[in-house]
């Protein structure tokens, strides 16, 4: 492989031909790009959006914004970016979030190599020639030695099939795709349907708007107050005098990469009063650290349930009417197995009287209507309807492109009964093909720009080392991956993540194989095994010069 001088992606002359391709340009993609140029590949990226960003340029719905403190959920890979870029707020709004990828590819001059609304349709491997054929929605082809897959883990957004819908008069939405001008619901009667973290963060404001809300709600889930603010300069400072202590704390010693208090003790250790104080404490100060209370909350049933009982009783506390205070409390998972929601007056929207949430595990919807919807129980007129009904999680937007390995075999007929890799990095028989927090690796677990950064570098780092060796083929062993799947699974198997319906268990799916994908060993112990199977010559892929030096040369 010859590394060669980038070219302009959107130039007509763009070459059809790279050292890697790269799919999507949301915060893996750009800081992939930026790292391949620094070693001197050439890169591709195709970016099926207009612009950068990802998941947060597709999740513009009210009140969207991150649940990972926006000081900790930013880029560590540059020290000038951390120190000059000013986060406004505790937990970053999405636009703010969107600026931000804005910024960082000006500043990095990254949207030169990204071609945006262009779609990878499919990727097949040449055995002969050790490379990929990529074809895009514009009928374009591309060679490459690797493909990176950076396409998001929550970006294949899922609109359940439901009879009628083609029917419903009024404006239908998802959040996970959400126009770019401002939708204003003032005035209309705004059915919500789904209840996780998308409906949880946007129904308190369209309650605002709406002359009538009616949530749809399936599951009740568990969220805590989210306790959002404006940053002072003192505390944005605190913050980049420690970064680099904090940074590393966050990729070594934090199991989800969030630098928290740690617990030093399961939550049956303590008194009930010392409990509920530790509890309050958190409630209080906010945000997903609250499972951090203890080290045992998504270990031991029993617990858990002191957990979830003390954010039962706070429902209770929070909504005037018992009747729906007792629905909006979860009574079928574990708190935590699914991912925890982050609000700000999510439960108090319901004391609203404009506000109504409708329990469709009882009564579940039958159909949509011109005006409304119709559940086994009633009808209920609506002017907009809002999914938030999620995503085909971490294998959805991989499952979208024919990505055809050895053999014509596709990455779809492999992973039939559920997702297989080596690390979540590479899976056996597609060659050249990485992940980036793919299945199998800590992922949607952990900050995700922790997770992203280590995979961008150990991937960067691990083409690298191949071009200095002459070598220009990898591929993950199959003794390696059917080791790391059963780790995987049996990891999982001593948590309480496996009891809920989660999307973390493809269970929001109807017909996807239900599997834990991400791995739940944490990041730092994660971290560790990448690094050693790479200090061990990348132990368990098997690497090759699968190309003759003539075939290079003629080729070139
Ligand atoms: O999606 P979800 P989400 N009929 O899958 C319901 C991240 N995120 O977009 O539980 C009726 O959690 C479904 O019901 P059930 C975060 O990681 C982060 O809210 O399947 N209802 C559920 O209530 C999050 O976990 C942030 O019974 C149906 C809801 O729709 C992930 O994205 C913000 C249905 C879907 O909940 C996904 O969150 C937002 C049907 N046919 C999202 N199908 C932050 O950073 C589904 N549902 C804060």
């Amino acid at each position: 492989m010859t590394a060669s001088q980038p070219q302009p992606a959107n130039s007509p002359a763009a070459s059809a031909r790279a050292d890697v391709v790269v799919v999507g340009a949301g915060f893996a993609g750009m800081y992939l790009l930026h790292r391949l140029r620094e070693q001197g590949f050439s890169v591709r990226v195709f970016e099926q959006g207009g612009d950068v960003g990802g998941t947060w340029y597709w999740n513009r719905y009210p009140g969207a914004r991150c649940d990972v403190e926006s000081m900790q959920y930013s880029y560590s890979f540059s020290d000038e970016l951390q120190q000059q870029w000013d986060w406004s707020e505790r937990y970053a709004p999405q636009p703010e979030i969107l600026a931000y990828a804005s910024h960082v590819a000006d500043r990095f001059g990254l949207r030169r190599d990204i071609q945006f609304n262009t779609r990878v349709d499919s990727a097949v491997f040449d055995e002969a020639a050790s490379e990929w054929t990529v074809t895009t929605s514009d009928g374009a082809t591309v060679t490459a030695r690797y493909v990176v897959l950076a396409t998001g883990c929550l970006s294949n957004a899922r609109m359940p099939e439901i009879d009628g819908l083609d029917q419903f008069k009024g404006q239908v939405y998802h959040t996970g795709h959400w126009p770019h001008e401002p939708v204003d619901f003032t005035g209309l009667r705004v059915g919500v349907i789904g209840t996780g973290s998308s409906a949880i963060q946007s129904v308190p404001i369209i309650a605002e708007q709406a002359s009538r809300l009616t949530v749809f709600q399936r599951t009740a889930n568990f969220s805590v107050p989210a306790r959002n603010a404006q940053l002072t300069a003192e505390e944005r400072q605190a913050f980049r005098d420690n970064y680099p202590e904090i940074r590393r704390r966050a990729r070594e010693e934090m199991r989800n990469g969030i630098v928290q208090p740690l617990p030093d003790r399961g939550a049956l250790d303590d008194t009930e009063e010392a409990r509920r104080e530790k509890y309050l404490a958190r409630w209080t100060s906010g945000g997903l650290t609250y499972m951090g209370v203890y080290n045992n909350l998504i270990l031991d049933k029993a617990a858990n349930d002191t957990a979830a009982d003390f954010v039962r009783d706070k429902i209770a506390e929070i909504v005037q009417d018992p009747r729906v205070a007792k629905l909006l409390q979860p009574d079928n998972h574990p708190i935590g197995s699914k991912r925890i929601c982050v609000d700000t007056d999510y439960y108090a929207t319901f004391n609203r009287p404009n506000v109504e949430l409708v329990d469709i595990r009882a009564n579940p919807i039958e159909r949509i209507l011109p005006d409304g919807v119709r559940t086994t129980g009633q009808d209920y007129k609506l002017d907009a309807l809002v999914f938030a009904t999620g995503f085909d999680a971490m294998t959805g937007s991989v499952a979208k492109i024919e990505i055809v390995g050895r053999g014509g075999k596709t990455l779809n007929q492999k992973w039939a009964a559920g997702p297989r890799t080596y690390l979540g990095l590479m899976s056996e028989g597609f060659p050249n093909l990485f992940l980036i927090t793919g299945p199998g690796s800590p992922s949607v677990l952990s900050n995700m720009i922790v997770s992203i950064e280590q995979h961008v570098d150990w991937i960067t780092d691990c083409l690298s080392y191949m071009r200095e060796r002459g070598l220009d083929c990898m591929e993950a062993t199959r003794p390696a991956e059917d080791k790391w799947v059963a780790h995987v699974n049996e990891a999982a198997q001593g948590t309480l993540y496996p009891q809920a319906n989660s999307w973390y268990m493809g269970a929001n799916v109807p017909g996807k194989p239900q599997i834990f994908m991400p791995y739940i060993g944490g990041v730092g112990a994660y971290r560790q095994i990448c690094n050693d199977v790479a200090t061990k010559g990348y132990e368990g892929f098997a690497m090759s010069a699968a190309v003759s030096a003539e075939r290079k040369a003629a080729a070139s």
